[in-house]
């Protein structure tokens, strides 16, 4: 992270990184999530949740982690990697990851919904969590960048400002006073207040930003039949947690082993030996659990 960038990410909750993909791993990228798309009517949303519960909606979508090859990348990519390291120290996790499209929609489902900012949440309505459980954090202290969760958005296509997408209110994530109700809603772009800033990006940028910073989707105008798709992948610190299940590691066989480390479940002392062996025990015991289940649920 250059000098420049780490004073634009603290004055206003983002930057973009130019090309953080080269075109063959957009390639793959795209490939793999359109014939998971032409197999599948409903999308991803991710992410792989231990728990499974078919009651609860995006918490027990698959992640993209299941679609392989590049999506197993990007967990790591070192385009991406030093501005984690520097926004959330060392030992970061990956919190939970998800795909995003956007399209023209029917008038209800394209609404800009400004969430996060002021100091840590944005309210007891917010989106990001209804009491500041110090999940969305953003302070600099002591030379020092601490974040509660850092969002990096992949683009897939190429995103003018005036089609939609990622808008923020830049200085939101430092802001002492929590978003006004009236601004938080705008249901066309004709609404969007104008001192939201409309990011625009290319195919295979990546928009980090802090998920402190108010920040939302702005309504798709783009040209007839476009789409943005955009893949998420979100970090904390190693003790911090935002969803509230981990991944299970062992259902990606082609992890490496630094991946399989930043899929760790939060801990004080983030990938550290005794809290992997500590997980590892818990993930045997559920291994074992649902085998004991099954077979007691066998006809006899
Ligand atoms: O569309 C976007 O880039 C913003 C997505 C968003 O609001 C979020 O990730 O919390």
């Amino acid at each position: 992270m250059t000098e420049e960038e780490a004073y634009l990410f603290d004055l206003r909750g983002f930057i973009v990184v130019k090309n953080a993909l080269q075109p063959n791993q957009i390639d793959d990228l795209s490939r793999r999530l359109e014939a998971h798309r032409s197999s599948n009517p409903s999308p991803i949303l991710g992410s792989d949740r231990t728990i499974l519960d078919d009651d609860s909606g995006a918490w027990s979508a698959p992640s993209l982690l299941e679609l392989g090859g590049a999506y197993l990348d990007l967990v790591n990519l070192p385009t991406i990697a030093p501005y984690l390291t520097k926004l959330l120290g060392e030992h970061y996790r990956l919190d939970h990851d998800y795909a995003k499209i956007d399209s023209k929609m029917p008038e209800r489902e394209k609404t800009l919904y400004l969430h996060g900012g002021g100091q840590g949440a944005g309210g007891p309505a917010d989106l990001v969590g209804p009491s500041d459980g110090g999940q969305c954090f953003y302070r600099y202290s002591n030379g020092r960048f601490f974040n509660g969760l850092v969002a990096v958005a992949f683009e897939l296509d190429d995103v003018q400002a005036s089609d939609g997408g990622f808008a923020c209110v830049p200085g939101s994530h430092k802001s002492n006073i929590g978003l006004p109700a009236a601004w938080r809603h705008s249901k066309t772009q004709a609404e969007v207040p104008d001192f939201v800033q409309r990011v625009a990006a290319a195919a295979g940028d990546a928009i980090i930003f802090t998920e402190a910073c108010a920040h939302g989707t702005v309504p798709w105008e783009g040209k007839p039949g476009s789409e943005r798709r955009t893949l998420f992948y979100k970090y904390c610190p190693h003790a911090v947690a935002w969803s509230p299940c981990y991944y299970n590691a062992d259902n990606y066989p082609d992890l490496s082993a630094e991946q399989r480390q930043l899929l760790m479940p939060p801990s004080a002392f983030g990938s550290h030996a005794v809290s992997q062996r500590v997980w590892q025990r818990a993930q045997d015991e559920q291994r074992e659990l649902q085998q004991r289940r099954a077979e007691t649920q066998e006809p006899t």
